[in-house]
């Protein structure tokens, strides 16, 4: 296995600690893409942490900023990484990236993973422009979607003609949901121990930025993209099962994943849709043994003061 990671990270924390997670696991690196509002400025942050790392051989590239379909969502400065963003990266709408997908795809071939944890506007452009390299390629795990509420999940939302695409493409794609990723909370005790975690390297830079994006967000942390790169590591992490999606691209629904297994959308919408695609979906995880084991590979904490209780989930659920 050879993992492509797809991010958007500078907005929420998770495509940090997910970054991190990453650098912590015994797993090749193909590189890394950034994408979605303010691409270039996202690059630094993923080097900065690379460079600690001491993987200044990874290359980053900077993707495609706009969308395919709708205008980015928010505009304005990037929620953490701001001592990172000088030098400016040239800007060229996401070209290199986009070719460096389409040739990582051609390159390695099945043992290719392509993690996207951010709008899916690379990876369909790569698809849309590469499709015979793209067809090469192995799994596509997506951090995305929600399959039981009629939800526009986030990365989902930011490009749904892009998820259209990858999720129509007839590559293996699989995703990790919102409603699984939304209870994996790393708990208020895990929370507090990292923001004051003060120590050098890779560690160090990390609950710096979650001290500096704590000062933004007045909730604790959520591994939705930790958690899709656990799955993509260890598909034996998490319970999966096949359903019958789409995507609404456009209209009151816009952004929304249906399920459509039942013939109608169990998720409440009753549409017929002759371009769904079976796909692979998460329906369950144990979250404890997911906060657990993030905690002590990316901040070394070892003794587990946090509970199941604290977390406030249940086990496992089925969709
Ligand atoms: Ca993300």
């Amino acid at each position: 296995m050879i993992l492509l990671m797809d991010t958007d990270i500078g907005d929420d924390i998770d495509d940090a600690l997910a970054l991190g997670l990453m650098l912590k696991s015994d797993v090749k690196i193909a590189g890394i893409t950034t994408v979605y509002r303010e691409a270039a400025k996202r690059v630094p942050i993923a080097v900065r942490l690379l460079s600690l790392a001491g993987r200044n051989d990874v290359p980053v590239l900077a993707g495609a900023s706009r969308p395919l379909s709708c205008e980015a969502r928010i505009l304005g400065a990037l929620n953490y990484g701001e001592e990172t963003f000088e030098p400016a990266i040239e800007d060229d709408g996401g070209d290199a990236a986009i070719r460096f997908i389409g040739d990582c795809a051609e390159k390695y071939g099945k043992e290719l993973v392509l993690l996207a944890i951010g709008a899916q506007t690379n990876i369909a452009s790569a698809i849309m422009r590469y499709p015979e390299k793209m067809k090469k390629a192995g799994r596509i795990v997506v951090m995305g979607g929600c399959f039981t509420l009629a939800h526009d999940e986030w990365n989902i939302a930011c490009d749904p003609t892009a998820a259209r695409i990858v999720l129509e493409s007839g590559l293996d794609v699989e995703y990790v949901p919102w409603e699984i990723t939304s209870r994996v909370c790393i708990g208020k005790s895990n929370y507090d121990y990292i923001l004051g975690l003060m120590c050098d390297g890779l560690t160090g830079a990390l609950a710096e930025m979650v001290r500096s994006w704590s000062k933004r967000n007045d909730y604790i942390p959520l591994l939705h993209d930790p958690l899709a790169l656990m799955y993509a590591l260890d598909a034996s992490f998490a319970s999966t099962c096949r359903i019958k999606a789409a995507v609404v691209e456009d209209g009151l629904a816009e952004g929304i994943t249906l399920n459509l297994t039942d013939g109608s959308g169990c998720n409440g919408a009753a549409y017929k849709r002759p371009d769904a695609r079976t796909v692979t979906v998460i329906n369950g995880v144990d979250e404890q043994c997911a906060v657990e084991e993030f905690m002590r590979k990316v901040f070394n904490k070892t003794d587990v003061a946090s509970s199941a209780a604290e977390y406030g989930f249940d086990t496992l659920r089925s969709l």
